[in-house]
């Protein structure tokens, strides 16, 4: 099997910030929260964040916070609450915590909750389980839960699990990996995984684990990087990993290298980017690939430092 080119991803990683004119660039423009988070967590696995400006990042994620006390995903954007977890992820990972007005970030967060449950991911009011796990990772990650109603919060994002042991977006939505790591996520952090039927749920995920190795995302899909951290983060959190091909998942992600110039890509010989750059080195992580540091599947940031929120070691 192939070795991780270590080195080069990390170079990949610090080049996509530098070259701005880019098609790469211009396309992430709207989700660049986003983007930082994917760079940085992918840094900070491979154990080379020490490379990057902390300072200069916290002060660029400083600009994209609104009044409302919610983050955008760029400089004069719009807030949502996807890029005020990704920002908050940031100051997780840099160890600034202490520099965010939690109150205000978190009473954005919280006033997104509709009277069923629920969450919108911003005023528009658009309703999806996806925006239930980023308030309970966001909140949770600030120590304010307690803001919001967690009860109805789970039911809401249990209404939303099918009769294939699966999750969607809205009750009756068809049964989506990306969907299903939400609300797997949102149990696991408030505790309530004896709602899902493991069994059940193991084996829906498992079957999406296709000839080459690689996982998928719905039945009839083609494999892709990033469903080998919607998957397998999934079923780590119900125990349940050992149901698939581990080394040949690993050596499908490693396939998805570009051994030249770095990067990741989401099928072998793809053009690569930096999601699916973090989703493949999560998922090795995941997998115990040697020389990464562990990665936390349903917070989706280091071990250590989930640790060091929760346990202060
Ligand atoms: C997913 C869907 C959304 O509509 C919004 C956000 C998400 C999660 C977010 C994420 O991973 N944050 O850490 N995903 C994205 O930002 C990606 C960005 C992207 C756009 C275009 C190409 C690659 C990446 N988005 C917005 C996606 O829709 C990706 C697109 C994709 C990746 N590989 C093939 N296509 N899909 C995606 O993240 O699917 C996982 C997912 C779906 C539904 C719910 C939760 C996770
Ligand atoms: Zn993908």
């Amino acid at each position: 099997m192939g070795e991780l080119e270590v080195e080069k991803h990390v170079r990949y990683i610090l080049s996509v910030e530098k070259k701005k004119d880019d098609f790469e660039y211009l396309v992430i423009e709207h989700l660049r929260m986003s983007g930082a988070y994917w760079g940085l967590t992918t840094l900070d696995l491979l154990g080379k964040l020490g490379a990057v400006d902390q300072d200069e990042i916290v002060s660029w994620v400083m600009k994209c916070q609104n009044e409302s006390g919610g983050f955008a995903g760029n400089i004069g954007h719009d807030p949502h609450i996807l890029y005020t977890l990704s920002a908050v992820q940031i100051f997780a990972l840099l160890n600034k915590l202490d520099v965010l007005n939690i109150e205000k970030v978190s009473n954005y967060v919280a006033g997104l909750q509709h009277e069923d449950g629920s969450f919108s991911g911003d005023m528009w009011g658009e309703v999806d389980s996806r925006f239930s796990y980023i308030a309970i990772c966001c909140l949770s990650l600030l120590h304010r839960l307690e803001k919001i109603n967690v009860e109805k919060a789970v039911d809401y994002v249990v209404s939303c699990k099918n009769l294939d042991g699966g999750f969607g977006s809205t009750p009756g939505g068809e049964s989506h990996a990306g969907q299903i790591f939400c609300c797997v996520g949102a149990l696991a952090i408030t505790g309530f995984l004896h709602h899902i039927d493991k069994d059940l749920l193991g084996w829906w995920l498992c079957e999406r684990q296709v000839k080459s190795g690689g996982l998928n995302g719905r039945p009839e899909k083609l494999p892709d990087v990033c469903y080998s951290w919607w998957v397998l983060s999934s079923l780590v959190m119900i125990d349940r990993v050992h149901w698939i091909d581990k080394e040949k998942l690993s050596r499908f992600i490693l396939d998805c290298q570009d051994r030249e110039n770095g990067g990741i890509s989401d099928r072998p010989d793809d053009a690569v980017d930096v999601f699916h750059t973090y989703f493949g080195v999560a998922g090795l992580s995941l997998l115990d690939h040697p020389g990464l540091k562990a990665i936390d599947p349903a917070y989706a940031l280091p071990v250590d430092i989930v640790n060091k929120i929760f346990f202060r070691n």
